[in-house]
């Protein structure tokens, strides 16, 4: 019904295509009839590629468009984005899925998968690679490949606790239990290098989630000691990963005690007031089972709080954070008559969507709709042409499909709400070209 539906719009639009050539859908960005109509806020688009008028070569009828979208008229320059990734002990522990994905899943063997001594008792997972700590770093690299360099900074902090085995408590008073991997910067690639040194490096220790998040508030504040250089107008957001609950710096590392949260609270205050937002995520059941401190520590902040069932689910949900406001981005093509699928939306707003088109010209609108309502339309016109696809290219798009994890399918699922709602929404503003059509002819 929905498809018909559709159809029929569709069908009708290529009516507005024509009129809308007059100019009623301006290029400039809000200049659409929907973003005029009731805009609570305000939200811009920019078009990277294609250009106008320019000529679309793929060896599929499918067109990639590159944008990104701004909400709010006054809205920040750009992000500081520190993550901050819990490297204690626990995320030693299979996650449950083939995070490197070389086909075999790592489980734990205290898990009773096994028999006595078929694996050490030091073992946590049978494959080394598939751990919590190793899904949090995918997690990160994945978010940073997604964003833009020249507009958000990103930083890395890890945090844990080293513990003294014959007291169980910490091994000094002034001991760091957090450290500062690198500082905001807009050199994407020495964060995965960075990475991979954590990796490198392993779990190790207890959890002080008290001092990620003084660390990571003195870098994105530029408070005294912070190495981090200060940016004009930055939007600041803290993204807190972790798969347990507080055990330090108060007592003993295997106990909670009251002091442990109240710490992770006090310091997220401090973020709170430094204009920072921190948006956590707990990782697996033992996380999920208390997550008073990570829901409190977000709360605070008023940042989000994000649960996170199966460790392996964060690379999704790390993905699907939105620090710049814009809640999607739909695209349709008004000469195909389809709305594209395949809109990949970043957290800071820059988007790539896979929109299919004809040989010869497509007109396609993109819509962009910010967290508080706000919407706008602009519209493209290119010229598309299939191409041989030459052996890099294949390899290419090859690569795209295989990072298609299990875990993005998974992703997709839980995305199909989202997304029955983008379709509807670009129904609906093609609808609204119909009629504005219409009324002027
Ligand atoms: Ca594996
Ligand atoms: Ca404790």
């Amino acid at each position: 019904m929905r498809a018909f539906l559709l159809i029929a719009l569709l069908a009708s639009v290529s009516i507005t295509a024509a009129f809308s050539d007059t100019g009623t859908l301006g290029a400039s960005p809000a200049a659409g009839p929907t973003g005029a109509a009731k805009s609570p806020g305000r939200v811009e688009l920019t078009i990277s590629s294609p250009a106008p008028g320019a000529r679309v070569e793929s060896k599929m009828h499918m067109a990639e468009i590159r944008g990104t979208a701004t909400a709010g008229a006054d809205g920040p320059r750009g992000f500081d984005v520190m993550l901050v990734l819990d490297v204690s002990r626990s995320t030693q522990t299979a996650c449950g899925a083939d995070v490197d994905g070389d086909g075999e899943i790592g489980e734990d063997p205290h898990q009773g998968l096994y028999a006595p001594g078929e694996f050490p008792d030091d073992v946590y997972s049978t494959d080394p690679e598939d751990t919590v700590l190793h899904a949090e770093v995918l997690a990160a690299r994945t978010l940073i490949e997604g964003l833009d360099s020249k507009r958000v900074r990103v930083g890395l902090v890890t945090f844990s606790g080293e513990v003294d085995p014959t007291t169980g408590l910490r091994r000094a008073p002034e001991q760091h239990d957090a450290e500062l991997r690198v500082p905001l910067t807009r050199d994407h690639a020495s964060l995965l290098t960075a990475l991979d040194e954590v990796l490198r490096e392993g779990p190790h220790g207890a959890t002080n989630f008290a001092a990620g998040i003084r660390l990571a508030t003195q870098e994105l504040a530029g408070m005294s000691g912070a190495q981090s250089r200060p940016a004009d107008r930055h939007k600041k957001v803290m993204l807190f990963l972790t798969d347990g609950i507080p055990s330090f710096p108060a007592g003993r590392a295997d106990t909670q005690d009251p002091e442990d949260m109240a710490a992770a609270v006090r310091a997220a205050r401090v973020s709170q007031a430094a204009g920072i937002r921190i948006n956590s995520f707990a990782l697996g059941t033992d996380a999920l089972a208390r997550p008073k401190a990570a829901t409190e520590i977000a709360a605070v902040t008023l940042g989000t709080f994000t649960p996170v069932i199966e460790p392996a689910g964060v690379v999704a949900a790390l993905q699907a954070v939105n620090f710049a406001n814009v809640e999607d981005i739909g695209v349709a093509n008004v000469t195909t008559q389809e709305v594209a699928t395949d809109v990949h939306l970043n957290p800071d707003g820059s988007f790539i969507a896979f929109v299919p088109v004809k040989v010869g010209r497509n007109k396609v609108i993109i819509n962009a709709l910010s967290s508080d309502g706000a919407e706008t339309n602009q519209e493209l016109v290119f010229e598309f042409s299939i191409k041989e696809a030459e052996d890099a290219e294949k390899r290419r798009q090859l690569a795209r499909l295989r990072k298609m994890s299990d875990e993005m399918e998974r992703y997709l699922l839980a995305d199909e709400m989202k997304r029955k709602r983008n379709r509807d929404r670009m129904e609906r503003v093609l609808d609204i070209q119909v009629r504005e059509g219409n009324r002027s002819q």
